[in-house]
């Protein structure tokens, strides 16, 4: 309870920071896009992750202004990224539960002037098991915007391939755990390799997700992914290292 007091006054004084994680573009060898993580610098607590308040803001319903903050300053950031570099913004399923993530997203655009292709919407497959025919609506009213829709954590909930049907994504985030698994079970090269060669087919891109070694990275490219993401190509950042990094890739 003192939690959500404290989530509440944080949003009031915009406690809220977003990091910046780099995603590689395998085939150009080069920062493609940067995925936005929320972060907290709490007063007394320390830095709080948001595996501990996002579940307490979506039970509490600030998720949506939470959310709120979070599309408008990736908006405003992304518009200062120079070129095609795209940003991707972690929606939770509760911001799915009504229409009004619709109005969230036009407006972020509005106000950045923000390309809306560079934007990316990460959608988990929780999102989805309900509901399916209001969701699907609410995806082709997001995408009619122009943006992207990601499907993030692929291989962890049903991954049912009905989602991959039934909605209009352009990208799968194939999960950490398949890309971390890859130098010590062959499965798991099978498996990332049979999602890229999925994705591929249906016209889609898949990012591998958790990159930690060279050993890894190596797998990635050999069953043909063409986008990754993790520790060993680099961490979350604050926006002014996201534009170094940029920079210094020239
Ligand atoms: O960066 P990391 O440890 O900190 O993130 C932990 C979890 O919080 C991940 O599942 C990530 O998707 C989620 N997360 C991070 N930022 C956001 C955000 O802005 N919105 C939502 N809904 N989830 C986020
Ligand atoms: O659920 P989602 O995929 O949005 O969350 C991404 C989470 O993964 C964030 O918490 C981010 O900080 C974390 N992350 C990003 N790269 C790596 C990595 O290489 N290893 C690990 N362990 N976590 C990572
Ligand atoms: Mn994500
Ligand atoms: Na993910």
């Amino acid at each position: 309870l003192e939690l959500e007091r404290d989530l509440r006054a944080a949003l009031a004084a915009e406690q809220f920071e977003l990091a910046y994680q780099p995603v590689f573009d395998l085939v150009a060898d080069r920062v493609c896009g940067f995925e936005a993580l929320i972060r907290w610098p709490h007063p007394e607590r320390g830095l709080v992750s948001p595996a501990e308040f996002i579940p307490l803001a979506e039970e509490t319903e600030l998720i949506g202004e939470i959310g709120a903050f979070v599309l408008n300053r990736a908006c405003a950031d992304a518009a200062r990224l120079p070129g095609d570099v795209r940003i991707a913004v972690n929606l939770s399923p509760v911001q799915l539960r009504t229409d009004d993530i619709v109005d969230a997203v036009a407006s972020a655009l509005q106000r950045s002037g923000l390309d809306p292709r560079r934007l990316e919407l990460e959608i988990t497959e929780s999102a989805l098991l309900e509901d399916n025919e209001r969701i699907a609506t609410l995806l082709e009213r997001l995408r009619g915007l122009g943006t992207r829709l990601v499907l993030d954590d692929f291989g962890t909930g049903y991954s049912s391939l009905s989602y991959l049907r039934r909605f209009p994504f352009d990208k799968i985030k194939i999960d950490q755990s398949f890309v971390r698994e890859m130098t010590t079970r062959s499965n798991c090269v099978a498996i990332v390799g049979a999602v890229v060669g999925l994705a591929d087919e249906l016209g889609m891109t898949a990012t591998a997700e958790g990159v930690e070694t060279a050993d890894q990275l190596d797998l990635v490219r050999q069953v043909g992914c063409l986008e990754a993401q993790g520790y060993l190509l680099g961490r979350p950042k604050p926006i002014l290292a996201a534009f170094e990094l940029l920079r210094g890739a020239g």
